[in-house]
């Protein structure tokens, strides 16, 4: 089946020094001249066969030495040389052909928009010329590009321009060099009519570097933020990791056709336009703190991936996860305050749960450092970033900030310009802190590279009031996942306090201690079951202390804190830790739901105390309007779904939209007032206050659409109409356009088609208006509405499925974001999801594959839904001509 195995690494045989490449562009058939330095490794004999990627090229002829040789092809394209030249070093000299605007898959050298733009990570550098394709061959580069200067006006590849001028014909050149030896995966190349911003800066070093940013004629004026990220991503890396930018000139390139979110190519980063145009009137709130996280994480990728890169690709974590981490902690950074910062973390531990948790559960499953893939393509996975990411977070918990930076130190100091694995990463940051948890636990802490599955963390309370002692015992367990019946203890930090019944934070004093330290701890689990003896608490009072556990999400488990309604009340109140107020503020609703959910009553009325503590977080003064809005909306029903073990997903939607009612109802003056509260008057910025203001603010809408539109009022509807006509920015706009389709407003249909016409062509707000119509929720009065109006989506002239973007804004998030409409009995939505896997694999595997993943987890869902899904995607795996991407993917799902 073509499973590659992580056990069988060996090193290259042969290992390329140098690479000088020469490229003829034209979009039907693209010449590309190689000229390899070959050096065979001193454990190599003289004469070993070798063995060239390669895929869907043309070979024109093959020179070792300038002698010509002979060479065979393998079945999938790669060039076997029985006989290469018995030197240790020798020059290979390669002409092929490949063919750029045939290249519908994006990976290797493709056309967009009338220009050239490459993808090469993970293996698409095979796709442009014959080469050692793995990240461990790090070469250096030399590159000439050769195009028509009119339709080509922009010639750009990775490090510095060495050289430019014209040819004849039309034609003209440019020459570039990266001094830094890099795998091929870090390639680029971009020949296209492109304009760009660009600044002058000066390093903390005091040396000077050129940044740019180019984008299509046109959109000039959506290039300020990006550049901002940009220059903000240098400053922080140099502050915060003592991290500088190591060439003349750093570049981002914008791309409407892109599989993925960007690309962090040496000194030539290629961006989905998502992550880079960006306007008021253009681009929400969370776009732009989208540009400003993928900017960051592409630039800090200069050093983590880059520099040092990964041996193989069961390392991808070693750069994924720790440029994630990275790339959190310069968004916490720039948020401007600890409050922001937790509600930064907030969202990022929101979007762990419900996309890495459902993961980790199903049938792709796998390690933070996979044993075995298929298609690597497919392990561009929320677990291997961000979870990854997590576990990076812990290690720096286990030795502290001081001890984390030192650690990434001696990391640069040890592997700068290697290509080595994730147990070098953990050693560093171990050997820099001898004395910390970490140092002491290494080898049982990597469990959490090697062991996939969400652990299960349990926390239980023995009070004694009479000696002031409380014994906290916390017990893991971890269930079986896709080749791992049993597991092995997890090192879990569990960052704590503990509140007094009046809300006041207690020190923390374990026994055997001399005097207490601090309010906030970390304790560390490794045994299954350990208990911590906390003493000095006689003031805690007769019930005893609430333990806040597990604070700022210190480690990514579930936790069963074994809390009741009145202690999650008083930590929604009182907790110093925002993370944890809102995660009270979660579970209490969560609950609700899961409590109602066996049966088909309706959810009960919400006790009085419950309403008033959320009134009371809402009106509460000095608390962020964000961590407001994300503390009030209920999980979404993918979370709910998380917590059952037969998934009917019309009783999960019915029952959350009968919660979302309820909050309407009861707190509709205090909506009203926030609403008000939170118009801002000044120009707009998209910083965590302004964003949080309008966060809260559309909250408030749609809860206010709501209760009109159960209560016949027109008021707020007509408000929200007149908001997506006439609303200052897209953030206002769009959470006006939602308000009225999710609250199943009569206008929301006018609204649909103000927004379209109001749009003007632009592909980004298209992709807003299609994912919006993708989300909507199914009208009461006519379930099953949305399914059929997505397929005719499929048809409008605004779509097409060679675009990624479009097929994610409207099949991904109906699949994902819509379970409801997704989830039909009828079996429309799964009829729907299987032509589009199919039609896509024809032409994209990668995006297919993407979205083959919507319904992996087709066994947790409760009858009619479970055996029409599982048709649907055992028509899938049927199919005579399926991709080795899709094949994994449904393969898997169907085991
Ligand atoms: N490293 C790229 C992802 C490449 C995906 C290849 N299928 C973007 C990033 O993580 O920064
Ligand atoms: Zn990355």
């Amino acid at each position: 089946t073509g499973l590659i195995r992580r056990e069988d690494y060996s090193a290259p045989a042969y290992r390329i020094l140098s690479v000088d490449l020469t490229f003829d562009l034209d979009p039907a058939k693209t010449l590309v001249g190689s000229k390899l330095r070959i050096t065979r490794d001193a454990a190599t004999p003289a004469g070993t066969p070798l063995r060239l990627d390669g895929e869907g090229l043309s070979l024109l002829r093959c020179l070792g030495d300038g002698e010509s040789l002979s060479f065979r092809h393998e079945e999938g394209g790669a060039l076997i040389i029985d006989n290469p030249p018995a030197a240790e070093t020798f020059t290979l000299e390669i002409r092929n052909t490949c063919a750029p605007e045939k290249n519908l898959e994006l990976s290797g050298l493709y056309t967009s928009g009338g220009g050239f733009f490459t993808q090469c990570e993970a293996e698409g550098f095979r796709r442009i010329t014959y080469f050692l394709d793995r990240p461990d061959v790090m070469a250096v580069y030399s590159v000439t590009l050769r195009a028509d200067k009119a339709k080509y006006p922009v010639l750009l590849s990775n490090g510095n321009l060495v050289e430019q001028g014209s040819l004849d014909n039309g034609r003209h050149y440019a020459k570039w060099h990266d001094p830094f030896p890099k795998p091929a995966y870090l390639f680029a190349l971009v020949a296209a009519d492109l304009v760009c911003r660009e600044q002058k800066i000066t390093s903390r070093a005091g040396k000077e570097h050129l940044l740019q940013v180019y984008v299509r004629r046109g959109d000039l004026g959506k290039t300020e933020h990006a550049m901002a990220s940009l220059i903000a991503s240098v400053a922080w890396d140099e502050a915060r990791f003592g991290l500088s930018l190591d060439l003349e000139r750093f570049m981002i390139v914008a791309v409407s056709d892109f599989n993925m979110g960007a690309m962090e190519n040496k000194g030539l980063n290629i961006f989905n336009t998502k992550y880079v145009l960006a306007s008021p009137a253009t681009a929400t709130d969370a776009d732009f703190a989208g540009i400003e996280s993928v900017v960051g994480h592409e630039y800090f990728h200069n050093w983590t991936g880059n520099r040092i890169t990964c041996r193989d690709w069961f390392q991808l974590s070693l750069k994924e996860g720790l440029t994630v981490y990275r790339d959190q902690e310069f968004s916490m950074d720039m948020a401007g305050s600890a409050s922001a910062a937790a509600v930064q973390r907030i969202g990022d531990v929101k979007r762990l749960r419900e996309f890495q948790f459902p993961e980790d559960s199903g049938p792709m499953a796998h390690p933070v450092r996979p044993d075995s893939y298929v298609e690597i393509n497919n392990f561009y996975t929320t677990t291997v970033y961000e979870k990854g990411a997590e576990v990076v977070r812990m290690q720096d918990t286990l030795v502290g900030r001081a001890g984390f930076r030192r650690g990434m130190d001696l990391y640069f100091q040890r592997h700068d310009g290697q290509a080595v694995t994730c147990d070098d990463f953990a050693q560093a940051i171990a050997d820099a802190n001898p004395d910390s948890p970490l140092a002491a636990n290494l080898a049982q802490f990597k469990h959490w590279y090697a062991q996939a599955g969400t652990p299960r963390l349990s926390a239980r309370t023995r009070w004694d009031a009479t000696a002031g002692r409380l014994r906290l015992t916390l017990t893991q367990s971890a269930l079986p996942s896709p080749g791992q019946a049993d597991k092995q203890a997890f090192v879990i930090p569990v960052r704590l306090g503990l509140l007094a019944r009046d809300g006041r934070a207690l020190p923390l004093q374990l026994d055997g201690e001399a005097a207490p330290a601090g309010t906030e701890r970390v304790l560390v689990l490794s045994a299954t079951e350990q208990s911590f003896d906390f003493v000095g608490l006689g003031d805690a009072g007769e019930a005893g202390p609430v333990p806040s556990l597990l604070r700022g999400f210190s480690a990514p488990v579930v936790l069963d804190d074994g809390l009741d309604s009145a202690e999650r009340l008083l930590l929604l109140r009182h907790d110093a830790d925002a993370f944890n107020r809102w995660e009270a503020a979660q579970r209490l609703l969560q609950e609700l739901l899961l409590a109602a959910l066996p049966g088909d009553g309706d959810l009960p009325a919400l006790d009085e105390a419950l309403v008033e503590a959320l009134r009371a977080v809402l009106r509460e003064d000095g608390l962020d309007a964000a961590f407001k809005e994300l503390a009030l909306t209920p999980p979404i029903e993918s979370v709910i779904a998380e917590q059952v073990e037969a998934v009917d997903p019309q009783r999960i939607h019915r029952l959350r939209e009968q919660l979302r009612a309820q909050l309407a109802e009861r707190l509709h003056a205090d909506w009203a007032w926030a609403w008000d509260a939170h118009q801002l008057r000044e120009g707009y910025r998209p910083d965590a206050h302004q964003s949080g203001c309008r966060a809260l603010a559309n909250l408030a809408l749609q809860m206010l659409v709501l209760h009109a539109v159960a209560h016949g009022d027109e008021v707020w509807p007509g408000r929200a109409y007149q908001r997506v006509k006439d609303g200052g920015c897209m953030t206002e706009r769009l959470g006006a356009l939602l308000a009225l389709v999710h609250g199943g407003s009569a206008l929301a249909g006018a609204a649909l088609e103000r927004f379209h016409a109001d749009a003007r062509g632009d592909d980004l707000v298209l992709d807003k208006w299609f994912a919006i119509q993708a989300a909507a929720t199914e009208p009461l009065g006519a379930p099953g509405s949305v399914a059929p109006r997505i397929r005719a989506l499929l048809q409008h002239p605004d779509f097409s499925l060679k675009n990624p973007n479009r097929v994610r804004n409207l099949i991904s998030t109906f699949c994902r974001d819509n379970p409801a409409a997704f989830h039909r009995a009828d079996a429309g939505g799964y009829v729907l999801w299987a032509d589009v896997v199919l039609a896509l694999d024809a032409f994209n595997p990668q995006i297919a594959a993407r979205i083959a993943r919507h319904l992996e987890r087709w066994r947790v869902l409760a009858e009619p839904w479970r055996s029409a899904a599982r048709e649907a995607v055992a028509r899938v795996a049927g199919h005579p001509r399926l991709s080795a991407d899709v094949r994994e993917i449904v393969g898997k799902a169907l085991d």
